[in-house]
């Protein structure tokens, strides 16, 4: 049995946890989720980056970083390919998943700035990020019909972890409301999208927690 070390507040987890129930991968992996309070002692002992996700494979052998984590379990299954086969379906997944993990990575940028003292915080930083993740819901929001055509791929989960770790962050107050980020106003199809995408099994499966 293969190890998924992860948090249940990491959005680049979540995004591994749904791949596993897309590709039907469940029987294979167990879910190891790290405590909240261990995590800066146990990580580092899995990976030299110290972060969540880690799949640990039978051999022993850490594989690190969501992407490549979804890619080598997309190769253990014989069913339709996640990371399609077709090279502009592929290029177009890709482009989709760099877009979902982008608003991740510039959600966490502008949360953990906001968790340094108050007199130390880079407002304009907050901005910047805040910004850029509305900058990537918009583009997905304009491509929303090529986006959501044709079966799950790796670029439709990354992009709907992506707007949900938007709600999650906001939903728990840890990113403030920023006009930037009204997703209602600004993205309402991919919104729409995100509803019923957040519906699937393996969606239900993996809610973010804090
Ligand atoms: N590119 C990595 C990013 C992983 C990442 O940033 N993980 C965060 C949680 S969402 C983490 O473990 N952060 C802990 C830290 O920075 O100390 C991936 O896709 O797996």
């Amino acid at each position: 049995m293969m190890k998924l070390y992860g948090s249940n507040g990491s959005p680049f987890t979540r995004k591994v946890r749904v791949f596993i129930g897309e590709a039907n991968l469940w029987d294979r992996v167990e879910y190891v989720l790290v405590p909240p309070n261990e995590f800066r002692t146990i990580m580092p002992t899995h990976s030299p980056l110290g972060k969540v996700p880690v799949l640990e494979l039978d051999d022993g052998t850490k594989m690190i970083d969501s992407p490549a984590i979804c890619e080598y379990l997309d190769s253990l299954h014989s069913g339709r390919k996640l990371f399609p086969e077709n090279p502009d379906e592929r290029w177009k997944a890709l482009r989709y998943l760099g877009l979902g993990d982008g608003i991740c990575e510039a959600v966490i940028a502008a949360f953990r700035e906001l968790y340094r003292p108050k007199d130390k915080q880079d407002a304009a930083l907050v901005d910047r990020e805040s910004k850029r993740a509305a900058n990537c819901a918009d583009l997905l929001e304009r491509e929303i019909d090529e986006l959501t055509a044709g079966p799950v791929t790796i670029g439709q989960i990354a992009a709907a972890i992506g707007v949900g770790h938007i709600l999650f962050r906001k939903q728990t107050g840890e990113l403030p409301p920023h006009p930037a980020l009204d997703l209602a106003m600004r993205a309402p199809r991919l919104l729409a999208w995100y509803g019923q995408f957040f519906e699937r099994p393996s969606m239900q499966n993996a809610k973010p927690e804090k």
